[in-house]
């Protein structure tokens, strides 16, 4: 009913403030074969930064292995990894997005 709903809102409010929700990075993996500029499309594409970074972010990936292209909840870094993933197999190339706990 809805007096229970409302108290498990209330609930939900006071662990959000003793405890914010955790939150993921969303990770790009290195790879021989998915071409620089893909890359660099990709994440101003869904990471939403400008060329200069999106550069500095793909050759951090290239020569390390991996770079952290954001933080966010749970639901939205799930989407990202869906979403570049998908975008990558669509195009072909082998392009690995993976998230984990911050
Ligand atoms: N290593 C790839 C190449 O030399 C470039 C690359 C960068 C691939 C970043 C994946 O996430 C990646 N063409």
């Amino acid at each position: 009913n809805t007096i229970s709903i409302d108290k498990e809102k209330q609930i939900d409010a006071v662990r959000k403030k003793v405890q914010p929700p955790p939150m993921y990075k969303v990770i790009l993996n290195n790879d021989d074969y998915t071409p620089m500029d893909f890359v660099v499309d990709v994440i101003m594409r869904f990471f939403n930064m400008d060329n200069e970074k999106a550069n500095q972010v793909m050759l951090t990936v290239h020569y390390h292995g991996k770079a952290v292209c954001g933080i966010y909840s749970a639901e939205v870094a799930e989407t990202k990894v869906m979403q570049v993933n998908q975008y990558a197999r669509k195009h072909q190339h082998p392009l690995m997005c993976t998230m984990e706990q911050a």
